[in-house]
């Protein structure tokens, strides 16, 4: 298998991280998303995922995967131990809408495209852009802490075994903390992500730091 990413992207983390605690391993290509030129965009890239984005994972036979959620499940099916979803339904309920909730409502809003798209208009600088990424995580991430205040016990989103809805979390929460927003006024969110950072299937595949 082969999985295109970039070190710094969040959604490519996600996947890292579920590769890392099955123990997987993969071909790991880097495309970049950063500049004028960005790899995502160029031609060679768009004839393997035409939507641009990483991460992307090619099959053995060939078959191209997107989506980082849809990469995650994939790879749970192919290789179920451990799985990547809890068995109670409630949970797995859980550990889903956590994860949606920040891919779709979180991080669809600030990625660089929306970035680049944001900077061409009228009026729109760097300070613009940076309160837009803000305002989309203090509001999205206030919105995970409620939905995580209704869960039951347990070290994790979705019980004792960190699962989906955690993956998407730590990155996210990352960013975050690198736009200097203080966690600490969710707490339940704040101590899942503590307990995330002791894992090193999660702490070694953080997303790296846009230099
Ligand atoms: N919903 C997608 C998001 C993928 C995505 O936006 N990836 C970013 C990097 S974190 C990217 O490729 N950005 C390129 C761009 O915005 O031009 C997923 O979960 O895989």
């Amino acid at each position: 298998m082969k999985l295109y990413l970039n070190e710094i992207s969040s959604a490519a983390s996600r996947v890292r991280i579920a590769l890392a605690i099955k123990n997987i391993n993969v071909e790991t290509v880097a495309v970049t998303i950063l500049g004028e030129h960005p790899e995502n965009r160029s031609a060679d890239y768009l004839r393997i995922n035409p939507q641009g984005l990483v991460p992307a994972l090619v099959t053995d036979q060939g078959t191209l995967i997107t989506q980082s959620i849809a990469i995650i499940e994939y790879l749970d099916e192919w290789q179920p131990e451990p799985p990547l979803l809890p068995q109670d339904l409630e949970l797995r309920a859980l550990s889903r809408s956590v994860a949606i909730a920040i891919a779709a409502e979180i991080h669809a809003l600030v990625p660089p495209r929306i970035a680049r798209r944001l900077a061409a208009l009228p009026g729109v600088d760097a300070a613009v852009i940076a309160d837009w990424n803000r305002h989309w995580t203090v509001e999205g991430l206030g919105a995970v802490e409620q939905l995580l205040q209704t869960r039951r016990a347990g070290p994790y989103i979705g019980g004792q075994q960190p699962s989906l809805g955690d993956i998407l979390l730590f990155p996210q929460a990352i960013n975050a903390e690198r736009m200097g927003i203080d966690l600490a006024q969710w707490p339940t969110l704040a101590a899942i992500h503590a307990r995330l950072k002791d894992i090193p299937a999660f702490a070694d595949n953080a997303p790296a730091p846009r230099r």
